[in-house]
């Protein structure tokens, strides 16, 4: 997951952790005057003089006199109108942190957009990360015993976070439990477009609600291609789960009310609801797919997204949400995605969370979804 946005970020990091690393610079160090041991003979290796790779901007510490260094073998020449004394004055390395800069910053900054945008995430979503990483460090001065490659993790990560959680949350089990409580079944319709995976995105989670103890059954709405019909009644029957269907042609919405009502007579819980993929830009057949909400009045309509196609499942989510309203998403194919856009990307734009993550083709190639999934994926060993 995410090879390709992993060896990016890994290398903005690498960036940062540079930019942040501790300096050796050369400094002043004036020991105390009356140190005994070192007044009368000054080593000889010692140089007399400031030397001078010392940076002009070392700072002088508050013991140095303003008056030219004085030379220990030489007395005479101190033209200090103070009274003379003897300093001594050794060039150490000192090791020294500076503060990032935003001329720093800005480096990295350009280097972590252009692999955003080239892992196909959102431009707005690239924005707010860029943001969050630059305010998390500009002027960021790390301690002597902090990690710099801990601060670039930290920064990276938070800001990868903040754009993967939303305010709404969306509880499943806790939707289907308080239906069950008031002897109703629980309704869920998923919408998205063809071929990119809400059959088989049903069927997982028929597995994953049945091996929690609910009664489950699946509605046959997708009738524009007969094909639709057949995939999921192969589904239902390895499954060994319900479905309900008509022939093909016949109207979606009616499909998903026989099979509410069939849930209803049965004591089911929970009406899992196929339909026909279609273009979010086809406007007769998103009729369509408003016409089966208004019927089937779900409580969750479930986007289904291919993370393959990267910001076009992203503006697939945004228009079925604008369309019909959707209540979160799932994403496909999240084992062969290795640049990650989608999946950065569709939480921030929808306002909508992800509620599950398709790893696979197999039944149990369905992860409930967390955020710290895919920092993991993005930051892991
Ligand atoms: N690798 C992988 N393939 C998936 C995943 N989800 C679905 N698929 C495959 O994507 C193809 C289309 O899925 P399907 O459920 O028929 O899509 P639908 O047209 O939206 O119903 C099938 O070959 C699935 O096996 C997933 O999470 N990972
Ligand atoms: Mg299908």
């Amino acid at each position: 997951m995410f090879e390709k946005l992993k060896q990016k970020l890994k290398r903005v990091a690498e960036r940062i952790r540079k930019k942040a690393e501790p300096e050796l610079v050369p400094t002043l160090e004036v020991p105390p005057v009356s140190e005994p041991e070192v007044l009368p003979e000054a080593p000889p290796e010692l140089p007399p003089k400031v030397p001078p790779e010392a940076p002009p901007k070392a700072p002088p510490s508050k013991k140095v006199p303003k008056v030219p260094p004085a030379k220990p073998k030489a007395p005479p020449e101190i033209p200090s109108p103070e009274k003379p004394r003897r300093v001594l004055r050794r060039v150490v390395k000192r090791i020294t942190r500076r503060e990032l800069s935003p001329k720093d910053v800005e480096d990295i900054i350009w280097e972590l957009q252009v692999g955003l945008l080239e892992s196909d995430v959102a431009v707005p979503v690239t924005d707010s990360i860029i943001e969050r990483v630059k305010s998390g460090l500009v002027g960021r001065k790390l301690g002597l015993k902090e990690d710099p490659k801990k601060l670039a993790d930290e920064v990276l990560r938070q800001a990868i976070q903040e754009v993967l959680v939303t305010e709404r949350k969306v509880d499943l089990l806790g939707t289907i439990d308080a239906k069950r409580a008031k002897g109703e079944p629980a309704v869920i319709v998923f919408v998205g477009i063809n071929g990119h995976g809400k059959t088989t995105s049903i069927a997982k989670l028929a597995r994953y609600l049945m091996g929690r103890g609910y009664k489950v059954v699946l509605a046959a709405a997708d009738t524009f291609r007969a094909a639709g019909i057949e995939q999921l009644e192969i589904h239902a029957e390895r499954l060994n789960v319900g479905v309900v269907k008509q022939r093909r042609g016949a109207d979606a919405a009616a499909v998903a009310y026989d099979a509410i009502s069939h849930a209803k007579a049965k004591g089911l819980d929970v009406v899992l609801v196929d339909t026909a993929g279609r273009m979010q830009t086809d406007v007769n057949l998103m009729d369509e797919m408003k016409k089966i909400v208004r019927v089937a009045k779900p409580d969750l309509v479930i986007f289904v997204g291919d993370a393959l196609t990267g910001n076009d499942a992203v503006e697939q989510a945004r228009t079925f949400d604008q369309t019909v309203g959707i209540t979160g998403s799932i994403l496909c194919k999240m084992d062969a995605d290795a640049r990650g856009g989608a999946a950065l990307s569709i939480t921030q734009v929808t306002g909508k969370p992800i509620l599950f993550l398709g790893t696979g083709q197999g039944y149990d190639d369905l992860v409930e979804f967390k955020p710290e999934i895919i920092l993991n994926a993005l930051f892991g060993d």
